[in-house]
């Protein structure tokens, strides 16, 4: 019952509930310690506020523009993996629910609804993510195929050229090959919902790969080739190539440092995504929301226009506001919402929404704004170690 539903840990408990075990996991764990992982969320409640009152605050907003497109709140949803394994048609579900929402959604390449089935279901242009991959052939079919389907941005990830291990993906098979234990079938048999929802759709597989290569339908073959494509010699020379493919808006994701955000300057990104992959990368990296300032700063220092998106941790309308008034002229949110797909599909993909945006417009009411695109760091009490990140 949605109702009762009143803030993002009641979506993953019922998440936690209805999705296989190995499909659960997948998105709820971090790399190696998952001292990042956790980093990034316990590093927001760091940030406190300044609480003021006595201030009129009637009509309130929290819209304002990414990348010129006018969005309800500044939040798109992140790229994710194989996000039809949270919920049969997981991406065109939470697309929908973007769409409904007025915010961006972005298809991941590894995802199991093409960029054809999302665009075929929804009106508004989402965002397609690219990894850079051996195939040059492959990249750039993709390019045209998300041209074509009349994407408005192309969201380039940077940090996933080699893979940092999550040790519950391993010890649940949930690798290359796949090898679920019987202890995770067994599983399947206690989530009826999830079984019979997935039991009426084809797409259980890489929907953007399919038809690329021979074999596509053998899962041992599709996930050796997928894996064995990610290019580790991937440079800023590389950039190059695919903005002179794409030739629209590009959005670098997976910068942490204030030297590769000003390489992103350079290289004409028009947006980057300060980002650790969710925590799910490099263990030991530090959380996106103590890596943002210094970003923020040389970002400034170079005069450029580039927007500045953060993801990771984000769980609150808080955390929005926090990342937000630091700096950030966006967040973006992964687990978030693939909680409120794996409970409840499209409705729990809008309501995980429905309650980031109750809680930002209530918190940033609380520090006597009414209007997003006025909030700044004024109303942030910032710990030392936040400005010092050089
Ligand atoms: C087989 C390769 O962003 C993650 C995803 C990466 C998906 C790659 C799948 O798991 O963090």
């Amino acid at each position: 019952d949605l109702s009762k539903i009143t803030c993002i840990e009641d979506l993953r408990k019922v998440a936690k509930r209805k999705v296989p075990k190995m499909f659960y996991d997948y998105v709820d764990c971090g790399s190696y310690t998952q001292s990042t992982y956790y980093a990034n969320t316990t590093d927001f409640e760091r940030l406190k506020f300044r609480q003021r009152v006595a201030v009129n605050i009637s009509n309130r907003s929290t819209a304002t523009t990414m990348l010129g497109e006018k969005v309800s709140m500044p939040l798109a949803i992140s790229p994710t993996g194989i996000t039809g394994m949270q919920r049969a048609d997981g991406e065109i579900l939470a697309a929908k629910a973007a769409e409904a929402f007025g915010i961006p959604f972005t298809l991941s390449t590894m995802s199991c609804c093409s960029i054809e089935d999302v665009a075929a279901n929804t009106t508004r242009p989402f965002w397609f993510q690219l990894y850079m991959m051996k195939d040059r052939d492959f990249m750039a079919r993709l390019i045209q195929r998300a041209k074509k389907a009349g994407c408005s941005a192309l969201v380039v990830t940077l940090d996933l050229q080699v893979p940092g291990q999550r040790h519950l993906d391993i010890k649940n098979g949930l690798s290359t090959p796949p090898k679920p234990t019987l202890r995770n079938l067994l599983n399947l048999a206690t989530k009826p919902e999830w079984c019979w929802h997935m039991l009426h759709t084809n797409r259980r597989s890489f929907g953007n790969i399919v038809g690329h290569i021979p074999q596509a339908d053998n899962l041992k073959v599709l996930s050796k080739w997928t894996v064995e494509q990610f290019d580790t010699t991937l440079n800023w020379n590389d950039l190059e190539w695919i903005k002179e493919q794409w030739g629209g808006k590009i959005i670098l994701k997976g910068i942490l440092d204030p030297r590769d955000a000003e390489m992103a300057v350079q290289h004409g990104a028009d947006a980057i995504v300060v980002s650790n992959h969710g925590g799910r990368q490099l263990d030991g990296a530090p959380s996106t929301i103590q890596a943002l300032p210094a970003i923020v700063e040389r970002v400034k220092q170079l005069g450029s226009s580039m927007e500045i998106y953060i993801d990771g941790g984000i769980r609150t309308g808080q955390d929005i506001l926090r990342a937000y008034a630091l700096g950030a002229d966006a967040v973006m949110v992964g687990r978030a919402f693939l909680y409120g797909l794996g409970a409840y599909g499209q409705a729990g993909v809008y309501k995980a929404l429905e309650l980031l945006q109750k809680e930002l417009d209530i918190s940033m009411a609380f520090c006597g704004h009414t209007d997003i695109n006025k909030v700044n760091k004024d109303i942030l009490i910032i710990p030392n170690d936040f400005a010092q990140n050089h």
